[in-house]
This record gives structure tokens, C-alpha cells and sequence, in this order.
């Protein structure tokens, strides 16, 4: 397979400086006809032009006019070559598609009786030839003409200019986009959709409309993804400065899409799960990524689209710092203590992993073979982390400064992280280039904290060392600059002044440390009692730190640290080590240690605490968690274990458990603190449950009265998790229930699949045969077969049989969606993690896999890395 290798990088031999589009839309047969105006960028070049072009079947070509003849270009495998193209002109293609057949959702496809583009990253040389790479920008318009009973709404990019009625029932409406754009932003939708209109007035006074189309039976269902909307225009204004430069801002949703949502310029495509949201079908959870993802797309607007990519290789540039972007907004908008929680513990589960596995890769790759693998946790959270600690260094004011200056640079251009990193340096004096590292070399760093205290000397020494294991292709490991935020605390819980050698900042009581060598030590002076130091505060760089620390010093800063990161995270090393002893002894934690007894104990009894936090500080550490902790990872052993963990935590303290349950009951509101009280309250359920029965029908009676479905599924899953008990009758009244509801039954194929139950393969087996499982619908895969291969016991199963079930369905998947394909088999990738049977059972299922006939791109280059 064609590796594409960044250092291969060279300018376009060509631009386009406008596109026409006039689209016959039809499920069977659509019909495209581009008029590209296209220009040689050098007088010297005369190179045939090669436009991409996949799937296509060409029905004219025209060059200024005249039918081009035959000796004049050539179609290969994915492209249409112009053997002697003019210096300027013009080129007319007509091509046909078909829309219906498009199972991929690349390019243009009907799903569910609407028309959708997705074209990012390479989709929109599945629509028409073109010079499909996102430095080629141009400006667009597109006459769209469709059916106007079956799909009377027509969308594309940028101002509605005209419209008009047709033979044959059909109707056209002309869209002109007045930003030049690269093709991945392009997009077209056209349905049968109702629209909420709302509308937000900018800084400067512009009134822009705001639109979010969805099918007539969600019109009630668009209030969150509206309302967030609005307060991200006005906080991009506030904490950026940053506008919004169209009349109207367009948003879709879609049942059928393979991410989570695109930022096309003024119409942004979301798969529904980010837009639709009533109490009765949207969990607090779904609120929050609704939140989120629609904030995310709105920020693109500056962060990718504005400023867009020289090449794909740059993805973190756009992704990193808009993930940055939507996490400072919901820190800003919530709790900035649980936000941070959440984003650091998604790191942890989906980019550490990935970053000590086969796939690992910098957030800037060097090579890839299909770029759609390269949508990872690396690009978009350790992006984010990246940018993160590139703000905590230069501070707000600076960071803002820079990102002036990168927008006062770049608007209009396609550029690259090292413009970025460029614009930071320029607008504050300070050099970034240690920094370029983060980008160049993957792998997490560890960070070993040595401390010595001198009661003579009153000293303080503390010492950091970091290392960094071989990744694929990069087998030495250079230093990072790692920005270590610390504090001391004494011995009665205060933060001390810190004084050493380097006088900066003098007397502050917390401080940033940069590691950016092997090992350093630094030296606190005037300590007059021996300190408990709280290292990477607020996860001030992404890294694993190894503390040397016992449980005394983790309950300590389990009680007094007043960053709200560090002290859930020695709450969570005190459930770690509980947890990875008992497994080491091979017996259930069954007894709560003494130390973490009393942590629990203090923020059980701590009312003032805010409900969310104290919910994050009672919550294990994931299954997933534990086991990256391993040198071997034991599947069973950390289950039992957890699940013991969870008994005596809940015996232990039935009695507050209970009094919580019963004392945050509340009616339903939507606001933080009551999808916190809720958070917490489900909580304290499922850990009365884990220790005692008899709360089995407390559970069915919470599922029976919930009015909402954060309380209703919660107890639905809790009784769909109980290890042995039948709950048949619940699964079919939930089905029953909700089978309107396509988000809803994906949690209803998700709970069953990530049942931690012997049975659960067997009817993961079954539910592939279920009337509402469906192939072409990523949401039903990924509720079905995403959750199942994250269910560790029963993934892992002992005698492979996981391993099989799910090679067999991505095996038939890579025919329909290869995207998709690929994204499952990653959990099959992470094989040297287990012991010696479970290896070769996974590399058996990798390599049954790789002999498939007419193996994706995609997945063919997940298992030949993975089975390197
Ligand atoms: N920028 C978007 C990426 C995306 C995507 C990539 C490949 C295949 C399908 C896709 N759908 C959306 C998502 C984002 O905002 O990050
Ligand atoms: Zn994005």
C-alpha cells in the first residue's frame, strides 16, 4: 500500500480559484457537473494535472468549452490525469454517483431518505475530480436540484442566493459561499427536515440566523444544542475575540454518520446523538456532549476553517487546539475541577493506551497510509494537552496574544503547527522550541519524584527524572520539556511558601517546574517542617508520574490538597493500591484498607462538598485503568477484585449510602447541580446494590418512576449488569418502551453488550440478528460491537471466543464501512498487553483478518501494524 510521507510535502502545482457546482440529486443516480476554474501556479511546470477522483463514472469532460478528446487525459485507479492542461482555464466534468449505494458515508450518501455529504477527510473526490487536498482553497457555489415532495429542504455552504420549481416535481436552490475554502469543508444536505430557528447578535452588531434542522418529530428536542450554541459564540467572542462571519449558521442532524459531528463552513453535519436531547431520552451525560461537541464545531469555525491545514499531517493543528478550546469552555461553563477529571480520565482510557501500543504515533505523524486512521485520541486529546501546557507556560495573556497573532497571520491560509508554535513566539518573546518535541515524538513520558527533606538545613530537595519507552519507528527517546505545577504542604495541611535557588515567583505557594533535561533537582529553602509535596497539579503535562509515595501520603493529600485534580487523584491511588494488592494476593478487596476507609469516610460525611466532585472522588478507577497498571494485564483478577472493592465500600457505609440515596431526591431540573446530586445519588445506588440484594427492588422501582433518563437508565443498567439475576422482563419493557427512540436503543444494545455476564456473548451473537440492529448505522455498531470489545471479561474471555465473535463481524463490516472496521479492531491491537494464551489467541484473530480478500485500506493498515 501507498505510505504518504509528511517530508513528501510539496506546494500545489495547480489552484482552483472557483468552483461551480450543479447537482441532479438522486438516490440511484446522481449527477454532478464542476466547472473548475483552475490556474498553474508556475510558468516552467508543464506536468499533466492530476485531479482525484474515486468512484466516479465519467460521462463528459470539457476543456474551455470543448469537449476534451480521448488522447487528451487519462482515468487511472483514483484519478483523472490532464495530459497537457493550458496555464488557466477551465474544466468541466459531469460525472454519475450513487448515493444510495454509499454504505462507506463518504461523500455523498442517502440514508434514512436524506441526502448527506461527509467529506473530510478525503470524501469529496468520491462527489467529483478535484484537487482534493486542504491547501487548494477556493471559493464555491452549488445549484442543488432534488424532488421537492421527498426533500423540499435543500442546504449548502455559505448564503441561500436563489430558488426556483422544475419539471417533474423537482425544485433547485443556489448556494454561494463567499469564503474560499478547501474542498473537505464542503457540504450539502437535502430532506425532509423542520428547522429551529434562533438567532445570535455579535459583538460588532450583526445579526446572524441560527438553524438546526432535524427531522418534524425532534423540533422539541433541539433546546440544548441551540442554547449551547449561542453561549459558544459569545464566549469565543469573550475569551478570543472571535466572530462569527456568516448571515447564517446551519446545523444537521443526522441518524447515520461515522463520527461525532463536521464543521463544513455554515453547515455543520452532527450525528444526532450530539444534537438531540429531551429529559425523558438524554441521559446528563448526553447533555454534556451535546455541550461540548456543539461548542467543538462552532470554535472550528476560526480553528480550522479560518486558519485551515497545509496537509493532513497538521490535523492536531486544527484538532488539538479546538479540543483545547471546547474543554476551557465546559471548564468555564461547569465545574472546572470535574471537567478536568473527565478530560484527563478520557486520556487515560483511550491515549495512553494508545501511545504504548502498536498504533502509537506523534501528534504530528510522519506517514500514514489512509489518513481517516489517524482521527485518534493522540491528534485530538494529547493535541489538546500539548496546547495545554504550551498555555499553563506562557499564561492566559500571553496564549491570547498569540492566538491574535496566529489569526492576524494566517486568516485565510492554510498553514501548519510550526505557524502556529511560530505565532506564539512571535506575539511573546518567549521560544517555544524544546516544546516542538511534544509533537515529534511519541510515547508518554514517565516522571519518577524523588523528595529529601534536611531538618538541619531545612531544606527540601526534590528530584524529577523522566523516561520515555521505544514507540514504533522511535526507538530512542529524547527529554521533554514537562511543566511540573506543584505545591508543599505541611504536615497540618498548608500550602507553604515556596523559596529556593531560583528566586522567580519567590514565596508563592505554588509553583511551575520545568523538567526539560533527564533529571534535575530543585531545592526549597525555609522549610521548616518536611513537606508532602502535590506534584502535577491540575495534570499539568501528560504524563505518568511515579511518586514513590505510600498510602499515608495519598490519604494526606486525599484530605488536604486544594487542587481538585491531585486530590481525586490520590483518592484514586488509594483505591489503586487497594486494588492491585488484593489482586497480587489473589483475594477480593474484600476488607477496605484502613487509610482509604477513613478518605471515604471524610468526603461521605463532607454535605458541603459539591455533589458532582464527591461523586468523582467515591468512583474506582475504571477495569481499563487498573489494568494499564499491570506488566501483565489480569482480565479476572481486576474484576473480582473491583467487584469486592465495591461490596465492602458499600457495606462499609450502607448507612450514608442510604441516607444520600434517599436525601438527594429531587425533582428533575437541568442544571449542574442537579445532574450532579444525580450522578451521585446513582452512585450510592449501585453501591447499596453491589452489598446488599435486597436493593434489587429499589432499583426496579427507580427504573419503573424515573422521569428521566439519566435515573431511568441507571437503574436499568444496574439491573442488566447484576451478575446472575433475570432480568428478561426489563430488557423487553425497555425495548418495548423506547423503540421510537433510535438513541435510546443504542443504550439498550450498549448495556447488554458491556454486561460483564458469561451470557453476554450469546446474546451479542443474538442481537446481531435483532430487527433493530443494523449494518449501515455506525451508532448501532458501535452500541453493539464498540461496547462489546470493551467489555474486558468477556472480550478477553479465556478461551477466545470474544476475539473471534468480534474478527467475524469486522470482517463483514469492512465490506460496508471500512472506517468503522478499522475503529473496532483497535482493541484486538493492544494483544502484548495479556498473558501468552490470550496473545496468540488476539494475533490468530489479527492474522485471519489480514488474509481477507479485499481488505480495506483502512484496516489493512490497523493489522499490519498491529501484527508487526
Ligand atoms: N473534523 C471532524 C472530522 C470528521 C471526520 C473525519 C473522518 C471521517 C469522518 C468524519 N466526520 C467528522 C470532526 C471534528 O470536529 O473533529
Ligand atoms: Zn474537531
Amino acid at each position: 500500500p501507498l505510505v504518504i510521507h509528511r517530508e513528501d510535502y510539496r506546494p500545489p502545482r495547480f489552484v482552483v480559484d472557483a468552483v461551480d457546482l450543479d447537482i441532479q440529486l438522486d438516490p440511484e443516480l446522481t449527477q454532478v457537473r464542476a466547472r473548475l476554474h483552475l490556474r498553474r501556479q508556475s510558468e516552467a511546470d508543464d506536468q499533466p494535472l492530476r485531479l482525484c477522483g474515486e468512484g466516479l463514472a465519467l460521462l463528459e469532460i470539457r476543456q474551455d468549452g470543448q469537449t476534451l478528446p480521448k488522447d487528451q487525459y487519462r482515468l487511472e485507479e483514483g484519478a483523472l490525469l490532464l495530459l497537457h492542461p493550458p496555464r488557466d482555464f477551465v474544466l468541466e466534468t459531469l460525472v454519475q454517483i450513487r448515493p444510495i449505494a454509499n454504505t462507506a458515508l463518504s461523500g455523498l450518501y442517502f440514508a434514512n431518505g436524506h441526502f448527506i455529504t461527509q467529506c473530510e477527510a478525503e470524501g469529496f473526490r468520491r462527489i467529483t475530480y478535484y484537487l482534493d487536498r486542504p491547501d487548494v482553497l477556493a471559493r464555491f457555489g452549488v445549484t442543488l436540484h432534488a424532488e421537492q415532495g421527498p426533500h423540499p429542504v435543500l442546504l449548502a455552504n455559505g448564503n441561500r442566493i436563489a430558488a426556483g420549481q422544475e419539471a417533474h416535481g423537482r425544485h433547485w436552490v443556489r448556494w454561494e459561499d463567499p469564503f474560499p475554502k478547501p474542498c473537505y469543508l464542503f457540504a450539502l444536505v437535502a430532506g425532509d427536515l423542520g428547522c429551529v430557528r434562533d438567532h445570535f447578535r455579535t459583538a460588532s452588531g450583526r445579526e446572524v440566523a441560527l438553524e438546526i434542522y432535524v427531522e418534524a418529530h425532534h423540533l422539541d428536542a433541539c433546546a440544548q444544542a441551540m442554547d449551547a450554541l449561542q453561549r459558544a459564540m459569545a464566549w469565543d467572542e469573550r475569551v478570543y475575540g472571535r466572530e462569527y462571519d456568516l448571515d447564517r449558521y446551519m446545523i444537521v442532524a443526522t441518524d447515520t454518520f461515522n463520527m461525532g459531528a463536521m464543521e463544513n463552513k455554515g453547515l455543520n453535519i452532527f450525528n444526532s446523538k450530539y444534537v438531540l436531547a429531551r429529559p425523558e431520552t438524554a441521559t446528563d451525560t448526553d447533555y454534556q456532549g451535546i455541550e461540548s461537541v456543539i461548542a467543538h464545531e462552532y470554535f472550528h469555525n476560526w480553528t480550522g476553517n479560518r486558519v485551515t491545514l497545509r496537509d493532513w499531517f497538521q490535523l492536531s493543528l486544527k484538532e488539538g487546539l479546538t479540543v483545547f478550546r471546547d474543554q476551557e469552555f465546559s471548564a468555564d461553563e461547569n465545574s472546572r475541577g470535574v471537567q478536568r477529571i473527565g478530560d484527563v480520565r478520557r486520556l487515560r482510557a483511550a491515549q495512553f493506551p494508545e501511545d504504548a501500543g502498536p498504533l502509537a504515533h506523534p501528534v504530528r505523524p510522519d506517514a500514514y497510509i489512509e489518513i481517516n486512521n489517524f482521527y485518534t485520541a493522540t491528534v485530538y486529546e494529547k493535541g489538546a494537552e500539548v496546547v495545554r501546557m504550551i498555555h499553563t507556560v506562557l499564561g492566559a495573556a500571553a496564549f491570547r496574544q498569540g492566538m491574535d497573532l496566529y489569526f492576524a497571520r494566517h486568516d485565510g491560509q492554510a498553514v501548519t503547527i510550526e505557524d502556529f508554535l511560530a505565532a506564539m513566539e512571535g506575539a511573546t518573546g518567549r521560544d517555544l522550541a524544546a516544546f516542538r518535541l511534544w509533537y515529534s515524538q511519541a510515547g508518554t513520558p514517565v516522571v519518577h519524584a524523588a523528595g529529601r527533606y534536611d531538618p538541619a538545613q531545612r531544606r527540601y530537595s526534590l528530584t524529577l527524572r523522566q523516561e520515555a519507552a521505544p514507540t514504533p519507528g522511535q526507538p530512542e527517546k529524547r527529554p521533554l520539556p514537562i511543566p511540573v505545577r506543584m505545591a508543599l504542604f505541611s504536615p497540618a495541611g498548608q500550602a507553604m511558601p515556596l523559596r529556593g535557588q531560583e528566586e522567580d515567583g519567590a514565596g508563592d505557594r505554588e509553583r511551575i517546574l520545568m523538567l526539560d533535561t533527564a533529571e534535575q533537582t530543585w531545592i526549597f529553602t525555609e522549610v521548616s517542617e518536611p513537606p508532602i509535596p502535590s506534584l502535577l497539579r491540575g495534570f499539568s503535562a501528560p504524563v505518568r508520574l511515579e511518586m514513590g509515595f505510600g498510602d499515608a501520603q495519598r490519604a494526606f493529600l486525599a484530605s488536604h490538597d486544594d487542587d481538585p485534580f491531585n486530590r481525586w487523584e490520590a483518592m484514586q491511588g488509594l483505591a489503586l493500591q487497594a486494588l492491585l494488592a488484593a489482586i497480587d494476593q489473589s483475594h477480593g478487596a474484600g476488607v477496605l484498607p484502613e487509610l482509604l476507609h477513613g478518605a471515604l469516610a471524610a468526603v461521605l460525611s463532607d454535605a458541603q462538598m459539591d455533589p458532582a466532585y464527591r461523586a468523582e472522588l467515591l468512583t474506582l478507577p475504571s477495569e481499563d485503568y487498573v489494568g494499564e497498571q499491570m506488566a501483565v494485564i489480569d482480565v479476572e483478577g481486576i474484576h473480582c477484585a473491583r467487584e469486592a472493592l465495591r461490596r465492602a465500600m458499600g457495606s462499609a457505609f450502607g448507612e450514608q449510602w442510604a441516607a444520600d440515596y434517599e436525601s438527594l431526591a429531587f425533582p428533575y431540573s437541568r442544571d449542574g447541580v442537579s445532574s450532579g446530586r444525580r450522578r451521585l445519588r446513582n452512585l450510592a445506588l449501585a453501591y447499596l446494590l453491589a452489598s446488599d440484594a435486597s436493593y434489587l427492588d429499589r432499583t426496579r422501582q427507580q427504573y419503573r418512576q424515573a422521569d428521566n433518563m439519566t435515573d431511568h437508565l441507571a437503574a436499568f443498567s444496574l439491573l442488566v449488569h447484576q451478575p446472575d439475576a433475570d432480568v428478561s422482563d426489563i430488557l423487553a419493557d425497555f425495548y418495548q418502551r423506547w423503540q421510537q427512540h433510535p438513541l435510546v436503543i443504542d443504550k439498550w444494545f450498549a448495556i447488554q453488550a458491556s454486561a460483564p455476564r458469561p451470557d453476554t456473548l450469546a446474546k451479542a451473537q443474538a442481537l446481531l440478528q435483532h430487527p433493530a440492529f443494523d449494518w449501515r448505522t455506525p451508532n448501532r455498531v458501535r452500541a453493539l460491537l464498540g461496547s462489546l470489545g470493551a467489555n474486558a471479561t468477556v472480550f478477553h474471555a479465556a478461551d477466545g471466543s470474544g476475539y473471534a465473535f468480534l474478527a467475524a463481524q469486522i470482517r463483514h463490516l469492512d465490506e460496508l464501512n471500512p472506517q468503522i472496521a478499522a475503529r473496532l479492531a483497535t482493541p484486538l491491537s493492544r494483544w502484548q498487553r495479556y498473558d501468552a494464551q490470550r496473545q496468540g489467541l488476539m494475533r490468530q484473530a489479527l492474522e485471519d483478518l489480514a488474509g481477507k480478500a479485499n481488505l480495506s485500506r483502512d484496516l489493512g493498515e490497523v493489522l499490519e501494524k498491529s501484527l508487526k
